[in-house]
């Protein structure tokens, strides 16, 4: 793969209502952060364009909604990503509780190629004292799964960065590996390809 081409890479962040998930894409892309809420309606599209490994990326984040009548229409976005980002809040047992659910919904829609899929959960809001997940519980659930967790807070900026920039990577490292294997499939398929001799 020649590292100076820009790779397009989907990303897309979904987890319970209201647990931070569009503060945390505009913490990461505009450095901006609001304390009221506006509900997501469906999904909204952000891009952000960093280096990994000195490979040019661009990444295409979806935003999505997590109010359940959207649930349907969430889900069809899934097709198509290249890493995926499960948020929870740590002031909220019950979305913490309901990441099974996203993450097996999204696996079953997606149909990964690949055993990992690239993914990373995220415990946000960590700035508030009010907690109902201890980081334990949270890091067990992950570890079982072999999923990076990471502790942020979109508000006050902690971790936003580097928790998108360990999954852009492992989508990357991904990515180069369907794009080699398709490489050797068609090096391999080439001689089969040429026309046979006729024997007449
Ligand atoms: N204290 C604190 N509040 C946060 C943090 N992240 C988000 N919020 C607040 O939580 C509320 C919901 O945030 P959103 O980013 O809209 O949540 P969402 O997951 O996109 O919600 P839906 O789109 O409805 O699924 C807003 O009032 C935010 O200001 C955080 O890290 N700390
Ligand atoms: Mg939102």
């Amino acid at each position: 793969m020649d590292a100076s081409k820009k790779v397009d890479l989907k990303i897309i962040i979904i987890g319970a209502l209201g647990v931070g998930k569009t503060s945390l894409l505009h913490q990461y892309v505009h450095k901006t952060f609001y304390e009221d809420y506006r509900t997501t309606l469906g999904a909204s599209i952000l891009t952000k364009v960093l280096a990994v490994d000195n490979t040019p990326l661009k990444l295409q984040i979806w935003d999505t909604g997590g109010q359940e009548r959207f649930r349907s229409m969430v889900s069809t976005f899934y097709k198509g990503s290249d890493g995926c980002v499960l948020a929870f809040d740590v002031t909220d047992r019950e979305s913490f509780e309901s990441l099974d659910n996203w993450r097996d919904d999204f696996l079953e829609k997606v149909i990964p190629r690949e055993q990992d899929f690239p993914m990373v959960v995220l415990g946000n809001k960590i700035d508030i004292c009010d907690r109902q997940v201890p980081k334990e519980i949270a890091s067990t659930w992950c570890k079982e799964k072999d999923i990076p967790y990471f502790e942020v807070s979109a508000k006050n900026n902690i971790n936003v960065a580097e928790a998108f920039e360990t999954l852009a990577k492992q989508a990357l490292t991904t990515h180069k590996g369907i794009f080699e294997s398709y490489l050797t499939d068609s090096i391999k398929l080439t001689p089969n390809d040429k026309p046979k001799k006729s024997c007449c």
